[in-house]
């Protein structure tokens, strides 16, 4: 076997080694997820939640086909202003690593280096999940299967709005993926707290997301454990206002024939231009949310 190029930023290396909090995060929501400059500033924002809680963020992403575990500010900015990074799933990891190509990993892609180096958190945005056109398409995001054989806790908003939630739902159930709402009984909407789709597993403290999880890992189940965390209150957009922009971006997407993994950029890259910057804010609160979850957990995990 030729080299497996996977570069741990010493620091973090340091942490996981002594068994210190590390946080993953992605970067497909910072080079597809957000335009520049508010992918950088979120960026940026999110590591000072994380370093001001006492973890070390991890961000991870794929630069001239070197798999990064945290990155440099120049590594940061390059893939926040570079548009030749490649939005990277679980299944092309392997491309971007032999053609030395840049990419930004996706939840499944993340996931799979993060638990690779020993990380056991991960925050994210919301989730890829069932399309909406699935019965033409066949489209499901492969974080779900990544999910489902991936050990460890993630933290979400949910799966994305442009998503059909309830199809994702019960896909999450039939992926034996535990499914554990934090102060919350419904799945939340992304850019909304209420979804109207009941989950019956709630947390009400990060104590009781500690104990099953450290369950799930001595009953040796296999799956990922989703955090859901609804966006905060005052952060949230009312669903029928999400609704109109949805349509609009709907029709856009079919009038400009966007297909496969392009999909999920598209949409969010409408909506968030038809609202204004409204969704943006959103976007950006919902996933410093989740950064400051995980990294809670992240703590209390390490102590365990
Ligand atoms: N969360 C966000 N914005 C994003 C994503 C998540 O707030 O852009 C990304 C994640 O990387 C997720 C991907 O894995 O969208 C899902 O893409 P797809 O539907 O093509 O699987
Ligand atoms: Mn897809």
């Amino acid at each position: 076997m030729s080299d497996v190029s996977f570069i741990i930023r010493p620091d973090i290396k340091e942490a996981l080694d002594k068994n210190r909090p590390v946080l993953a995060l992605e970067s497909t929501i910072l080079a597809h997820g957000m335009p520049y400059p508010d992918n950088l500033e979120f960026a940026k924002h999110a590591e000072n939640i994380i370093l001001g809680l006492g973890v070390l963020p991890a961000t991870i992403a794929i630069i001239n086909g070197k798999i990064k575990i945290g990155l440099t500010q120049e590594e940061l900015e390059f893939v926040c202003k570079t548009d030749y990074v490649y939005k990277t799933p679980l299944s092309e990891i392997s491309a971007r690593v032999a053609k030395r190509d840049s990419g930004a990993t996706t939840v499944s892609a993340t996931m799979h280096i993060a638990y690779l180096a020993g990380i056991r958190v991960f925050s994210t945005g919301g989730i890829g999940g069932v399309h909406r056109n699935y019965n033409t398409t066949l489209d499901v995001s492969q974080d779900l299967t990544a999910l489902s054989n991936i050990p460890m806790i993630v933290v979400s908003a949910g799966a994305k709005v442009v998503l059909d939630l309830p199809k994702t739902l019960e896909t999450l159930e039939t992926l034996s993926i535990s499914v554990i709402g934090y102060n919350t009984s419904e799945f939340p909407a992304f850019y909304y707290r209420s979804s109207g789709l009941p989950i019956n597993n709630r947390a009400e403290t990060i104590d009781e997301i500690i104990h099953q999880f450290a369950s799930m890992r001595r009953l040796k189940i296999k799956s990922a454990m989703l955090v859901v965390n609804p966006i905060k209150k005052e952060d949230e957009i009312p669903a029928t206002e999400i609704n109109d922009y949805l349509d609009y971006s709907f029709r856009k997407a079919e009038e400009n024939q966007v297909s496969g993994k392009d999909v999920t950029p598209f949409l969010l890259k409408t909506i968030m231009e038809k609202s204004g910057g409204e969704c943006i804010r959103a976007n950006k609160a919902l996933a410093l949310n989740n950064v400051e979850l995980g990294s809670k957990i992240a703590l209390r995990l390490f102590n365990i």
